[in-house]
């Protein structure tokens, strides 16, 4: 018989449906629970290798974790809102929840083809109204809560296309389909108060030991403490200009002080100065991305004014608008130090300003000087008057004192994160459950008339956003006043979306977010798998609405996720015709391990790096057609064994075709022996006397259930699927040796088989529940528990050891390297030769070497 996935992964897949293995069901607080959770998907139109290495991983936890005994909730569903729909529906015509819908579809049935031991009654879509409407309930809870506020912020706006874009629209300072450069825009928009929180997000991550250290130091580097000084700088005229540094130990070092465009003087300013106004709006063109802006040319434009150095008599600065100073960190201004800082060096240097060295490397002379590159390392101050000699972080000290004698400054702490901006110019989204009335201001809209829903009657013809333009949606009678109101046309950040999927999964009910009695239950998620991706964004604002809900009464936990496991990605080699042309894998053919191009097979391909699988490096490999030439099981198998779930994995013909033969081995050794074992759950017999073959059997079937076990509870994949091979290899050895043949050896071989089978079975499901069928077993595997090793066997070194009885061998024992010569005796006379030899005498001594022979010495009495 050979192996044919074809023949037996629908027909598993449906008895599992049929026989529901993997539904949950209600809490249930007698049992220990299991939530494990890969990060939902973007329906985008397929599945790629990412979901497939993502949740094979998900599915082998889920799956390990139910045949441990725990209770498991493993759900799936789609974050479905977002541009992507609204590009497509433009592009081709459609109308983007018919995209949307139409790939939820085709990617659900995808997925159903891997075999995922999914509890797809609990799918839930984050673009369906029974999912948003408690979005914007929630919102309205924050708003209560004061969680939620608007204003006006800076948006990228289009002058051409007359539309607000996002981010990733803007490329190289360019709307990314007109091509005209981009402007900033004030408008009122609605934010989350994340920043009420800001200390306790940054402390919570001390409490989450099982995220990897990486994400924790990157989410603490985006929340960004820093400990540092406002400093009042008195300009002419009586005006004051508050500055943030965390280098007051340079203040002796300032040269010139620089204020944001947007800074509240600037724009004054700017009123009664031409000048300036133009340079203001100079400023305001292009991205508002940070990486922009640290591209940019650094320019400023000198005021009139100058401002009086707080420790330095006498002396006065100039002062400057620059365009690297954001108004929406620390106090949207600085003093340049050009001697430690290199931005502000290139900023002196173009503007012919001071530069003062005021930190020395230690051992460095009086005549330190900089150059071209500022100073930043660690050193004694210099220049600084009552400074002088000090370290770094004693002058901090200093200044921070001295300023607090004169009232000129105080230390503060500050912190980088900014309250999430939520409103999304855009038709494929949440919509924002809010009405602007001219009399009462922002209104919510009634909880009642919740969902609001998105109109279905919008075109895509136009630029900027259909809701907008949309004829009769948005006016609305105010529900307050009864007067003429406009409805809100933004819609939610999809981020928001994805913030609390994971409570909604617990339970669903139609008038709440969420289930108190079930979130209590399932929640936190105990295995949250996902991309490294989400590292920052998605994980911190989930933390967030988790506080948030929790406040609002929704969810009684802080944290959503407990253990966290960031996979590597799935890497591909990229091909290129000899005119530079990229060519997909599947557009080759192979001759003696060279790459042919199939429609022209004398030209040859050249073999590029090895890349992340992506459309645009044309080198993806689709999983359906994997799954449909070599089966589910390959597929995953493959992607968890070839390399440690946090690295990447190169995908490869090879590697896929090694996977399918070994899977295909197992299945021979199974099908292969089935008949010539003893009937399922026959109790062992005696195998004292078996021979050592046997024995080295067991203990290496044990020896792998333990290791096993233990390598999936770290989710170390490679090295779980690594110890079957072994265990495979072992029974190979075992059966070709003969020893199944005896009762003993074929009792154990059926072990051997079973565990193998079931072992394997969290990753290659299908097969496990084939090969649990020809083992004769019934029921489903699925529903098996896990297996148990024998502690007995589990020390690996053992010591063959003589049994003489005066000096002639009767036996032999095969026993732990070390035992102890009570135990070896003991041993001994059970052996049925050793206690003939004896007969009726009595053993006066015992010869004992350790781990090499024991020699019972008798003598008939
Ligand atoms: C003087 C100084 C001297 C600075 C020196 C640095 C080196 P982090 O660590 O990221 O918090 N800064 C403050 N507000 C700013 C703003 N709105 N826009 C642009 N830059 C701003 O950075 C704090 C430092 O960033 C502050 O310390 C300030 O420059 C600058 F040798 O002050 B420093
Ligand atoms: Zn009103």
């Amino acid at each position: 018989m050979p192996y044919d996935p074809a023949s037996m992964d629908a027909r598993w897949q449906e008895e599992w449906r049929r026989a529901g293995v993997f539904r949950s069901g209600p809490p249930d607080s007698r049992r220990r629970k299991y939530y494990v959770l890969e990060m939902f998907p973007y329906p985008s139109g397929g599945i790629h290798m990412g979901h497939v290495r993502n949740y094979a991983m998900g599915d082998a936890v889920a799956r390990f974790k139910r045949a441990q005994g725990f209770h498991v909730l493993h759900p799936m569903g789609w974050d479905a809102f977002g541009l992507p729909a609204e590009n497509a529906a433009k592009e081709k015509n459609t109308h983007p929840a018919e995209w949307t819908w139409g790939n939820i579809d085709k990617m659900r049935s995808q997925l159903r083809k891997m075999g995922l031991s999914l509890e797809w009654e609990r799918e839930v879509a984050t673009c369906a109204p029974d999912y948003y409407r408690h979005q914007q309930a929630m919102f309205l809870d924050f708003l209560e809560a004061g969680l939620v506020y608007h204003k006006k912020a800076l948006v990228n706006w289009d002058p051409v296309e007359q539309t607000v874009l996002a981010n990733e629209q803007v490329i190289d300072g360019k709307g990314w389909r007109s091509g005209a450069p981009v402007e900033k825009r004030a408008v009122e928009q609605w934010f989350f108060r994340i920043t009420d929180m800001t200390e306790d997000l940054l402390v919570g991550l001390d409490e989450l030991p099982a995220w990897p250290d990486k994400v924790r130091l990157m989410q603490r580097n985006w929340i960004g403490r820093s400990e540092g000084a406002r400093i009042r700088f008195a300009l002419q005229g009586g005006e004051e200009v508050h500055v943030f540094t965390t280098r007051a130990d340079t203040l002796f070092g300032a040269t010139f002080l620089a204020i944001s465009p947007e800074h509240p003087l600037a724009l004054k300013l700017s009123e009664s100065d031409a000048g300036l106004a133009a340079f203001i709006a100079e400023c305001r063109r292009g991205g508002m991305s940070e990486e922009e802006i640290e591209r940019k040319e650094k320019v400023g434009y000198r005021l009139g004014v100058s401002a009086a150095h707080p420790l330095r008599d006498g002396v006065s600065l100039p002062v400057f608008v620059a365009n690297f100073v954001l108004m929406g960190y620390g106090e949207g201004a600085i003093f340049g130090c050009p001697g430690h800082d290199q931005r502000d060096l290139d900023f002196a240097r173009k503007y012919d300003l001071p530069v003062i060295a005021v930190v020395a490397p230690e051992g460095a002379g009086a005549d330190f000087s900089i150059g071209e590159t500022a100073y930043l390392g660690e050193g004694r101050i210099c220049n600084s008057e009552f400074l002088d000699g000090m370290t770094i972080a004693e002058a901090k000290q200093a200044v921070v004192a001295r300023l607090g004698e004169t009232g000129a400054g105080e230390g503060v702490v500050r912190f980088r994160l900014r309250d999430w901006g939520v409103s999304r110019q855009r038709y494929w989204g949440c919509p924002i459950p809010m009405i602007d009335c001219k009399a009462c201001g922002s209104v919510p809209v009634p909880r009642r008339q919740l969902p609001v829903l998105l109109p279905e009657d919008v075109k895509f013809d136009a630029p900027g956003n259909p809701l907008e333009r949309h004829p009769t949606w948005s006016k609305v009678a105010c529900p307050q006043c009864g007067g003429e109101a406009r409805r809100e046309t933004d819609t939610l950040d999809t981020f928001v979306d994805s913030s609390w999927y994971y409570a909604r999964f617990c339970g669903a009910p139609k008038d709440a977010p969420t289930d108190r009695a079930a979130v209590d239950y399932w929640m936190p998620v105990d295995q949250y798998i996902g991309g490294i991706e989400h590292a920052i964004l998605h994980l911190l604002y989930s933390r967030f609405f988790a506080r948030a809900m929790r406040r609002c009464g929704h969810l009684s936990v802080d944290e959503p996720f407990a253990s966290l496991f960031t996979q590597g990605m799935v890497c591909h080699e990229t091909y290129a015709a000899p005119d530079g042309r990229s060519v997909a894998p599947d557009e080759l053919i192979w001759r003696e391990g060279k790459p042919f191009l199939r429609d022209a097979p004398e030209v040859a391909v050249t073999i590029g790096a090895a890349e992340k699988m992506s459309k645009s490096r044309r080198n993806v490999v689709d999983p359906e057609s994997i799954i449909a030439r070599f089966g589910a099981d390959t597929a995953r198998w493959f992607m968890l064994s070839d390399s440690p779930p946090e690295r990447d994995v190169l995908w490869t013909e090879a590697g896929v075709a090694g996977a399918f033969r070994f899977l295909g081995r197992l299945y021979r050794l199974v099908a292969d022996n089935s008949g010539s074992l003893p009937p399922p759950n026959t109790p062992a017999p005696a195998l004292r006397d078996a021979p050592d073959a046997v024995w080295q059997l067991r203990r290496t079937t044990h020896g792998t259930i333990a290791s096993v076990g233990d390598d999936l509870e770290k989710l170390r994949f490679n090295r779980a699927l690594a110890r079957i091979h072994e265990l495979a290899n072992a029974v190979a050895t075992f059966v070709n040796g003969g020893d199944g043949g005896t009762a003993a050896g074929a009792w154990a071989l059926r072990e051997a088989l079973e565990s193998m089978v079931a072992l394997a079975a969290p990753v290659a499901p299908h097969l496990g529940e084939e090969c649990w069928n020809l083992l004769g077993q019934g029921g489903l595997l699925a529903e098996k528990s896990w297996p148990r090793a024998e502690e007995s066997l589990l020390r690996q070194e053992t010591a063959l050891i003589v049994v003489q009885v005066n000096g002639r061998r009767r036996g032999a024992l095969t026993l732990p390297k070390g035992v102890e010569q009570e135990v070896a005796v003991a041993e001994a006379q059970e052996i049925a030769a050793v206690s003939r030899a004896i007969g009726e005498a009595a053993v006066e001594r015992v010869v004992w070497v350790p781990d090499r022979l024991v020699n019972l010495v008798a003598r008939a009495g």
